[in-house]
């Protein structure tokens, strides 16, 4: 990855007119909907923009194993047990993907996960609430991998090519996250009436925080201008919350819940669904690291890499040995 930044510093402008020429080019390619791609050059402020959001959002993916994690041991069934596991393993996944993507824009995976276990790099504000029974886990994959979905769907067309690539292969997996979930209320929604008291727990948990896993509202955007312009942002904040209530409350009255919002009401005029007031300022302390447990997932990140140290050492030491061994090979 290194490599790739030198690259990049040789293609840097000699002067302020080779670096107008350079800016013209990337804006034209840009508006053409041509992907940029590793080598391209691209204004240091697109490169730092990506770099921030493509790593929040890898961050997420880890930090997200956590709160399902919580319940791998204690599913109700083996089938369930079987699919939160592959669930969760695709997490993983998706943050290993998107530290390769982060990685092509010339930062190293250590430097990355440095930035998430000193504080410095931030990671979704919904996985610092918590999953205190099996229905949170429906709640997670229904909302939370709903809305997740929502938003990286127009991602797949993002300028930068590899965040772009990773985010369809990304989408079709979060689908089938959604669907299970929706699932697992489906049937709690069914059952005795204290698992669709459970179902209908962990909907008043979920729904607000997963509103404000959109971002704030576009006027306190600080990054959306610029992100839009550049199509690394395709749709608004508060665009993409507004499709995800259009679209996730008809769900909810179809599992016969409730969502718990007194405010809300269809307006047959617009379209839409009316929504209340998001408590913003719940949401600024969780992003400060006062959430429910933002104290917890940390710890958790970190000690996870403490006893992860000796699999990096031995991955690194085989590598090492079938590198020596191929060049005895060739020699
Ligand atoms: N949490 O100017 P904007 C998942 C920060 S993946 C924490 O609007 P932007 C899968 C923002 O970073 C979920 N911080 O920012 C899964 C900025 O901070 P900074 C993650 C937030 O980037 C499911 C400041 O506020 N998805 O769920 C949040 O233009 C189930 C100003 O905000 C992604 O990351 C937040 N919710 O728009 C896993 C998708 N919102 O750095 C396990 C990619 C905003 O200036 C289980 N990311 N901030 O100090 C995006 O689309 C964008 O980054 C937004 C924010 C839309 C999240």
């Amino acid at each position: 990855m290194y490599t790739q930044a030198l690259d990049a510093l040789g293609s840097l402008p000699t002067s302020a007119t080779d670096e107008q020429a350079l800016v013209s080019r990337f804006e034209a390619r840009v508006a053409a909907e041509q992907k940029i791609e590793p080598k391209d050059w691209m204004p240091a402020r697109y490169r730092a923009t990506l770099i921030r959001q493509i790593s929040q959002h890898a961050h997420s993916e880890i930090v997200g194993m956590l709160p399902e994690g919580n319940w791998i041991t204690r599913a109700p069934t083996l089938k369930r047990k079987c699919i939160l596991i592959a669930k969760v393993q695709d997490e993983g996944g998706h943050g290993a993907y998107l530290y390769s993507a982060a990685e092509t824009l010339g930062i190293s995976r250590e430097q990355l996960i440095e930035q998430l276990l000193c504080g410095k790099a931030k990671y979704s504000s919904i996985f610092n609430y918590p999953t205190p029974t099996w229905a949170d886990v429906g709640a997670i994959g229904w909302l939370v991998d709903g809305a997740a979905i929502m938003n990286q769907i127009p991602l797949c067309r993002c300028s930068y090519g590899p965040y772009a690539r990773a985010m369809v292969r990304i989408c079709r997996e979060e689908s089938f996250h959604q669907r299970q979930g929706y699932e697992i209320m489906l049937t709690l929604a069914r059952g005795t009436p204290e698992q669709r008291r459970m179902a209908q727990g962990a909907l008043d948990r979920w729904w607000w925080p997963s509103l404000m896993m959109f971002g704030p509202p576009d006027a306190q955007s600080t990054h959306s201008g610029e992100s839009q312009r550049w199509k690394i942002k395709r749709v608004s904040n508060d665009e993409l919350r507004q499709r995800f209530v259009d679209f996730t409350v008809p769900q909810a009255e179809f599992l016969g819940l409730k969502v718990p919002d007194p405010a809300l009401k269809w307006n047959a005029a617009s379209g839409h669904y009316e929504f209340g007031a998001i408590d913003w300022q719940e949401f600024e302390q969780v992003l400060k690291g006062h959430g429910p447990l933002n104290a917890e997932r940390i710890a958790a990140r970190r000690a996870a890499h403490a006893e992860g140290a000796w699999v990096r050492e031995a991955a690194l030491a085989h590598a090492e040995k079938q590198r020596a061994r191929a060049a005895g090979r060739a020699a």
